[in-house]
């Protein structure tokens, strides 16, 4: 008998050929003709074909494999056999079938609704595609926390709950905390900002929350945010910071998981190009360029999805539009003091139109220039008193960024939604599963 159980990557990746293996997992798709039961089962790692053959087995792990649905849970031993039919090249011949955990008629067949697959989530998430996104995601995180580490970045844990937004009103989730206002986080930023005074370098991954109301296919109500801040630093280093993360996260998943990439429409030799430097565009260009192509867009305004298209055409690694108009951009950005109608900042902008994953600037140190802009769109100062104190003592030039990171999933996985990139996604009308 054959020893622990082995994972199917390990036999599809060959040399076991002949050998007795056990294998578990679920049942990927199933089809009996009288004696011979095919069964594709499917683990974590791939998906094999079984064939449980009568007179192989004894009569019970027959007649369970021959009744056992699709999505049943089971157990087989087996020899393997090189098959040239066999899809992934080598097959299993049972010779012990065990259901584990039978499964009822699985409600998701061939051809479903998006919004089907959506009411089903909690099952879809078994999918090849969620599957190999999940897989890449992975990686990436892996990869963010390896950069971080290796450059001197403290991981630190910042506050969800919070009593002041960081990107403005409108997409505030608003909860009731022990009877007071409070809001769900939209960025650690500010507290990242505070953090920095102790750490100097710092990161920390959240779930950030944005109440976006209008649907895209690149907003998320709930999204992981991936933020770092660093002091003695300004926006032409942060930009640096930030393409080798990028880079790293990007050259990783393309060494770890070719085949997933492969099998999402995404070659893995493009993504190792994604290497420093990237592009790097002033905003007040960025608009002569569109302009030049026709399009209007008068300078202050902030870039939408189909100037940010026509902005990295024929760019193959990701552009930084930098330096942009007041008006388009949060309160919290320093003054660029060689144009002072723009602050000193940059957007990181995907290629193949996926638009913006980036959003960073250099960080305003001088508190007089904060309370101005904050009253100058009306918002009370007293929830952001704490934030400006942080210039009072022992201020220095910082900046720092926030990647979504389903942003860059929806980039490198080619997804034409945002919503694949996240297990269980929230948007403005789906809270369930
Ligand atoms: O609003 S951002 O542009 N910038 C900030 O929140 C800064 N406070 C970050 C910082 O400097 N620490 O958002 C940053 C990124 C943006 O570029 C997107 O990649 C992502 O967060 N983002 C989103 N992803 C998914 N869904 C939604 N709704 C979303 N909003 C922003």
């Amino acid at each position: 008998m054959a020893e622990a159980f082995v994972h199917i990557s390990k036999v599809l990746g060959g040399g076991l050929d002949g050998k007795a293996v056990r294998l578990r997992g679920w049942i990927h798709r199933t089809r009996s003709s009288g004696k011979l039961c095919f069964i594709t089962l499917r683990d974590s790692t791939g998906i094999i074909q079984v064939t449980v053959a009568k007179g192989a087995v004894p009569e019970p792990d027959f007649e369970g494999a021959k009744k056992a649905l699709m999505e049943s849970s089971v157990e087989v031993e087996g020899s393997v056999a090189a098959d040239a039919r066999a899809p992934g090249g080598f097959e299993v011949r049972a010779s012990r079938f065990s259901v584990l955990g039978p499964s009822d008629n699985f409600p998701i067949t061939e051809y479903q609704s998006e919004e089907h697959l959506l009411n089903f989530r909690h099952l879809w998430i078994r999918s090849q595609l969620l599957t190999q996104v999940m897989k890449v995601k992975a990686t990436v995180l892996a990869a963010a926390r390896e950069w971080f580490a290796q450059n001197d970045f403290y991981e630190v844990t910042p506050p969800i709950l919070s009593s002041n937004a960081c990107e403005g009103g409108s997409t505030l989730f608003e909860v009731s905390y022990f009877g007071e206002k409070a809001f769900l986080s939209q960025s650690a930023q500010m507290y990242l900002e505070a953090i920095m005074f102790s750490l100097e370098n710092v990161y920390a991954l959240t779930p950030s929350f944005r109440a976006e109301k209008s649907r895209t296919t690149r907003h998320l109500a709930e999204y992981w945010h991936l933020e770092g801040e660093e002091a003695f630093v300004g926006n032409d280093r942060n930009m640096r910071i930030q393409e080798e993360l990028v880079s790293h996260m990007v050259v990783a998943a393309a060494k770890k998981n070719p085949g997933e990439l492969k099998a999402l429409g995404r070659d893995p030799a493009q993504l190792q190009k994604m290497v420093p430097p990237f592009g790097r565009l002033n905003y007040s260009d960025a608009v002569k360029k569109l302009n030049d192509r026709g399009m209007e867009l008068p300078w202050g305004n902030d870039l939408g999805t189909n100037e940010e298209r026509v902005l990295v055409e024929g760019e193959e690694k990701p552009v930084f539009i930098f330096n942009y108009p007041k008006q388009a951009k949060a309160f919290y950005m320093r003054e660029n003091p060689e144009d002072t109608r723009t602050y000193l900042c940059a957007d990181l902008l995907a290629p193949e139109g996926y638009g913006e994953i980036i959003g960073g600037s250099e960080r305003e140190t001088d508190g007089a220039k904060l309370v101005e802009r904050l009253r100058a769109q009306n918002t009370p100062i007293e929830p952001y008193q704490w934030y400006i104190d942080l210039r009072r003592f022992g201020s220095v030039q910082h900046s720092g960024f926030g990647l979504g990171i389903e942003r860059l999933l929806r980039w490198i996985c080619r997804q034409e939604h945002i919503r694949d990139t996240i297990p269980f996604p929230r948007t403005i009308n789906r809270i369930s599963p």
